[in-house]
């Protein structure tokens, strides 16, 4: 028995940890927290840096990945898990072979680089992705460089962004929400592909260098929506109101690309 549909589920993160905390395990924490959900994590590497750049990464080994997960697992009821940053092919492997066949959703944040431009997952990671994740998820959220990696396409406009997403749905996903957030345009657009059909989710872009983390926070949130029970479609636009008010609402903290505020005054996490 899981805890799905309940009102406070528990949803596992497993990625990064990033000590500014605008984006990793701690965005995650924060946005599993607003949503009123109970959030565990397993940290795949800690990476050093701050809201100006990144100046490495210690990535943990797969045996300490599979320890932090298997504690967990045996400990709680999980309703969803959502991935991050997953550095290397034996990790991808790692986690997996840890959820496959575990009654929950699974969201793939396929992560590579950071917003400033550093790797954080090498290829072989993406390429495990793809071949022993990506058939596990409930969805992936790629924005479009990441889709154009995982499709192998490139996307230049509405047609090839729908056709990258019908070739990652082909590879296994369960479903692909490509996040339009980081293009050039005014509007963010963002594209769901699945099984039942294309899904347009258009909204105006908000401008802001504090847009650290966002990528995660979006991820977060719909595994929370789902661990509650919401279908996807009802998720998005949700999960897209809740990043606009938490860019909108910014703390304005450090000399870089702050973080969000996770805790949007006035949201209204329901509808
Ligand atoms: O936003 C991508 C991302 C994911 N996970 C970790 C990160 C970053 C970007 O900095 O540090 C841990």
């Amino acid at each position: 028995m899981n805890n799905e549909g309940g009102k406070n589920p528990v949803v596992m993160t497993v990625a990064g940890f990033d000590p500014s905390a605008g984006a990793g395990v701690l965005a995650d924490i924060k946005t599993i927290s607003a949503f009123g959900c109970y959030g565990i994590a397993a940290v795949t590497s800690v990476t050093l840096q701050n809201t100006q750049m990144i100046a490495g990464a210690c990535h943990q080994t797969p045996a300490s990945l599979r320890q932090q997960m298997s504690m967990l697992f045996d400990d709680f009821d999980v309703a969803a898990v959502k991935t991050g940053m997953l550095p290397t092919e034996d990790i991808v492997e790692e986690v997996a072979n840890l959820v496959r066949g575990r009654s929950l959703h699974v969201v793939v944040d396929p992560v590579k680089n950071s917003s400033s431009g550093e790797e954080l997952a090498d290829d072989r990671a993406t390429e495990a992705l793809v071949k022993y994740l990506l058939p596990l998820s409930s969805v992936v959220t790629p924005n479009v460089t990441e889709a154009e990696r995982l499709s192998g396409m490139v996307i230049r406009d509405r047609l090839s962004m729908e056709q990258g997403a019908s070739e990652i749905l082909k590879r296994g996903a369960g479903a692909v929400l490509i996040t339009g957030g980081d293009s050039e345009s005014d509007k963010c657009l963002d594209m769901l592909v699945d099984e039942q059909g294309t899904a347009i989710y258009d909204s105006q872009r908000v401008q802001s260098p504090h847009t650290h983390g966002t990528g995660c926070s979006v991820a977060s949130a719909i595994a929370c929506l789902l661990a509650q029970g919401r279908s996807l479609r009802d998720s998005i636009p949700i999960a897209k109101r809740y990043i606009t008010q938490a860019i909108l609402n910014a703390p304005q903290l450090g000399k870089g690309h702050g973080p969000l505020n996770h805790f949007p005054p006035g949201f209204d996490f329901e509808s």
